[in-house]
C-alpha cells in the first residue's frame, strides 16, 4: 500500500511514493538480502546466523527495531538477472527468520555533467595568498573571487549582489560551528587539505564497500569527484590559501559513500539516510532516478522508513534535514515524478545561473521549495568553484548537484544560529527568507505569482533564492512552529475518463478536518495522491487549484514519456505553493492532454491530503520590517482569524 497511515505519538509514519515500478526486461537481483526476524535479535546473533549460511551481516536497518538486517552473500555475484531461490529458501528455514527478500538492483544517477578531466580542470591551488583574514573581512582564499555564488560582484557577466548573501551571516559570527552535513555520494577526499580539518570521521561511512573509509575510488576520468566537490561547497576551510571557502566554513562534513556500486538497493539507501541521525544534522543528496523524462520512481520501503524515522526522531527529536537536488532533466522532466525530490521530508532545491536565469538543465515542479546557484552561463568561468579530488580545486562543478550542497551550507548556518530548529522550522524559514531577487524564467513560461497569503512563488524556483543573512537573522528570533497535523481532506474514487481536447475537472470540498484532532488551518505541504493511466503518460498534465485560488502545475508534459501501461499508482504529487494558505473550501483538479494526437486515459483516484498547523504558525514572532514576508503572511493570518471570530 503506497500511502499508508500509521499513527504513533501523533506522528505520521509513512505516506510516500510507493514504487509501482514496472517489472520490465532489465530486472536484476543483487547479492543483498533483507532478512526479517520473528522478533528483535541482537546484532551478534544475526552475525552468527549470517555466517552459518555463507552471508555477512551488515547490520540492522534503521527504524526496524533490530528485527530487520542487511545480509550480503559472500559468493553470489553483485547482480544477476535471476533470483537465487535456493539462498532465500535456506535463510527462511531458520526458525527465527520470518522472511528473506533478495534485493532488486536499480539505477540511481549523479546529477550534473560528467566531470571535466583533471589535466584541464583539476587545478592545483595557489598558495601565494595564505594570509590569515580577520572576521568581517573577505576570505583570502585564492578561489574566493571565482565563487560568485557567495559574493557576486558582477564578475564574468554576473549580476551584482545576486548571491547567497553569506557575508551577512558570517558578519554575525555564524559560520556553521558544531553542525555536520553528510554528503551522500561517491565518496569524499577527506585528506584534501581544504577539507581534512572539517571532516567528521565519526559520522562517516562507506556503504558501497562496507567500511568506515568513504574515500573515492580512483578512475582515470575522475568520475568519482562528485562528492568531494559537493563537500567543499559546504565546508571548505577559510583563509588557508587553498581553493575557496565553504558556505559554512567552520561546519563539518561527513562522507557517506553509497553511489559507487553497479546497482543501488533499497538497503544501501536506507542505511545511508538513517546513518548516525544524532551526529548528522543535514543530509545532502545530489542524485536520484534517471532524468530521462520518462522515469517515475522514488524511495522504496526501507528507505522511506529511514527518512521518516530521520525527520521524526533524528537530531534527538528535532528531525534531520534532507536536502535534495531537484534534477537535471531540463524541460523534458518534471521533478514531481521523482519521489525523493517530491517528498515533504526533503527540501528540494533548483538552481539559477549568475544573471538570474534558470539553467537550461533545470527541471520545474511544484514541490521545489527554493533555489541556489549553479553553472550554465555562456562564460565557462561561471561554474561552481570548489574543492576537487587529490587536493586540487575546480571551477566547473555543475548542475543542480552543485545547488543542493549550497543549500545544505546555508541550513548549517541557520542551525548554528539556532540549534533548536526542527526540520519544519527550517522549511518555514526557507519559505519566509528566500528572495525573488532577479530570478526569471529564460523562456518566459513561468511567472512569479502571489499565493493566497501574499507569498510569491515561481514554478521553477519555488519561493526564490536562499538568503543566508536573512535566514540566520530570523533563525535567531525563531520560535518553533505549532504541532503539525495531517488531514485526509477527501477523495474521489470513481474513475473519470480524460479525453483529448478538453479538460476534466474534479472537485473536493473540504472543511479540512475541522473539529477533529487533525484540523489544519494553515498549510504547509499539500499532496494530491493520484492513480491514473493514459494512452501516452507524458502528454498528461495535472493542475491543482486551492480554495484561495492558487494554481499549482503538479504534473507537466514530459515529451519522452511514452508509457501507456503503468500510469501513476497512488502517486503523491506535492505542492509547496499554497504554503500558509487557509485550506477550507473547494479544491479543483484539472486533468488534460497536451498533444496534437488523440489521447485517452482514466483518472481513477484522487485523494487530497493537507499538512499543516491548526494554530497560526508565526504568532510568537515580531517581524523586523512591515514589508518582510513574515509580516505579510502574519497579517494575512491575523485578518483571517479576525474575520472568522467576528
Ligand atoms: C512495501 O510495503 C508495503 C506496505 O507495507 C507492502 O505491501 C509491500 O509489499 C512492500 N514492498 C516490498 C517490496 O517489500
Ligand atoms: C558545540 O557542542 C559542544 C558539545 O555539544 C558544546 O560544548 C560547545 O559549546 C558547542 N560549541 C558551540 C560553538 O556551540
Ligand atoms: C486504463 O484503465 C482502464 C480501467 O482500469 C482500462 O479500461 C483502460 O484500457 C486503461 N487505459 C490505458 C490507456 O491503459
Ligand atoms: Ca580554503
Ligand atoms: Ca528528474
Amino acid at each position: 500500500m503506497p500511502c499508508q497511515w500509521f499513527s504513533l505519538l501523533g506522528l505520521i509514519l509513512s505516506c510516500g511514493a510507493a514504487i509501482s515500478s514496472s517489472s520490465s526486461s532489465g530486472d536484476v537481483f543483487t547479492s543483498s538480502f533483507l532478512v526479517r526476524f520473528q522478533r528483535s535479535v541482537e546484532n551478534n546473533f544475526a552475525h552468527e546466523v549470517a555466517r552459518r549460511y555463507g552471508f555477512d551481516n551488515l547490520g540492522p536497518l534503521p527504524g526496524s527495531s533490530f528485527k530487520e538486517y542487511h545480509f550480503k552473500h559472500r559468493s553470489l555475484p553483485h547482480a544477476r538477472t535471476r533470483r537465487s531461490i535456493s539462498h532465500t529458501r535456506v535463510l527462511k528455514r531458520h526458525p527465527l527468520i520470518h522472511t528473506a527478500i533478495q534485493q532488486p538492483g536499480f539505477i540511481r544517477v549523479k546529477r550534473g555533467l560528467r566531470p571535466a578531466i583533471p589535466s584541464i580542470h583539476g587545478l592545483p591551488y595557489s598558495s601565494t595568498n595564505g594570509v590569515q583574514g580577520t572576521s568581517g573581512a573577505e576570505p583570502t582564499d585564492p578561489y574566493f573571487p571565482l565563487q560568485w555564488y557567495l559574493k557576486n560582484t558582477g564578475q564574468n557577466g554576473g549580476k551584482m549582489r545576486l548571491d547567497l548573501n553569506v557575508q551577512a551571516a558570517w558578519d554575525q559570527g555564524i559560520t556553521g560551528k558544531n553542525v555536520t552535513t553528510a554528503i551522500m555520494d561517491d565518496g569524499v577526499d577527506y585528506m584534501h587539505p581544504d577539507l581534512k580539518y572539517n571532516y567528521n570521521a565519526e559520522a562517516s561511512y562507506d556503504f558501497s564497500s562496507n567500511d568506515p573509509y568513504p574515500y573515492p575510488r580512483y578512475t582515470d576520468d575522475w568520475f568519482n569527484s562528485h562528492g568531494t566537490r559537493c563537500a567543499g561547497e559546504v565546508a571548505a576551510a577559510r583563509d588557508n590559501g587553498i581553493c575557496g571557502v565553504g558556505v559554512a566554513y567552520d561546519s563539518k562534513v561527513a562522507g557517506i559513500r553509497m553511489l559507487d556500486q553497479p546497482y543501488m538497493t533499497d538497503l544501501i539507501e536506507a542505511n545511508s539516510m538513517g546513518h548516525e541521525p544524532h551526529k548528522i544534522h543535514i543530509y545532502s543528496a545530489s542524485w536520484g532516478p534517471t532524468d530521462d523524462g520518462k522515469t517515475v520512481d522514488g524511495p522504496r520501503n526501507a528507505t522511506m522508513r529511514a527518512i521518516v524515522q530521520g525527520v521524526n526522531e533524528g537530531r534527538n527529536g528535532l528531525g534531520n534535514i534532507y536536502v535534495w537536488a531537484s534534477g537535471d532533466g531540463g524541460e523534458e522532466d518534471d521533478c514531481n515524478c521523482d519521489g525523493y525530490a517530491a517528498s515533504m521530508w526533503t527540501i528540494s532545491i533548483n538552481s539559477a545561473i549568475n544573471d538570474g536565469q534558470n539553467a537550461h538543465y533545470d527541471e520545474s515542479c511544484s514541490s521545489t521549495l527554493a533555489s541556489t546557484f549553479s553553472n550554465g552561463a555562456k562564460d565557462p568561468n561561471t561554474g561552481v568553484a570548489t574543492t576537487d579530488l587529490y587536493g586540487k580545486c575546480t571551477t566547473t562543478h555543475s548542475g543542480t548537484s552543485a545547488a543542493a550542497p549550497e543549500a545544505a551550507g546555508v541550513f548549517a548556518l541557520a542551525l548554528e544560529a539556532n540549534p533548536q530548529l526542527t526540520w519544519r522550522d527550517v522549511q518555514h524559514l526557507t519559505v519566509l527568507t528566500s528572495k525573488r531577487n532577479s530570478l526569471f524564467d529564460a523562456k518566459n513560461r513561468f511567472h512569479w505569482t502571489m499565493n493566497g497569503v501574499g507569498l510569491e512563488f515561481n514554478h521553477l524556483f519555488g519561493f526564490g533564492v536562499l538568503d543566508a543573512g536573512a535566514m540566520v537573522t530570523l533563525a535567531k528570533q525563531w520560535r518553533t512552529v505549532p504541532a503539525r497535523y495531517h488531514c485526509e481532506a477527501g477523495s474521489i474514487l470513481e474513475p473519470h475518463q480524460i479525453m483529448s481536447g478538453r479538460s476534466l475537472f474534479l472537485e473536493i470540498k473540504t472543511n479540512a478536518c475541522k473539529g477533529t484532532d487533525t484540523e489544519v488551518n494553515y498549510l504547509e505541504h499539500v499532496q494530491a495522491v493520484i492513480t491514473a493511466n493514459a494512452s501516452r503518460r507524458g502528454d498528461l498534465e495535472l493542475f491543482l487549484t486551492s480554495p484561495m485560488g492558487t494554481r499549482s502545475m503538479i504534473l507537466s508534459r514530459r515529451a519522452n514519456d511514452d508509457d501507456h501501461r503503468d500510469g501513476f499508482t497512488k502517486w503523491p504529487f506535492m505542492t509547496t505553493h499554497t504554503w500558509g494558505e487557509y485550506p477550507h473550501g473547494t479544491w479543483k483538479l484539472e486533468a488534460r492532454f497536451n498533444s496534437q494526437q488523440p489521447r485517452t486515459g482514466w483518472l481513477k483516484e484522487w485523494s487530497l491530503v493537507l499538512h499543516g498547523t491548526k494554530e497560526p504558525p508565526y504568532r510568537a514572532l515580531s517581524p523586523a520590517s512591515p514589508h518582510s514576508k513574515l509580516a505579510i503572511v502574519k497579517k494575512a493570518h491575523e485578518d483571517r482569524k479576525m474575520n472568522k471570530d467576528s
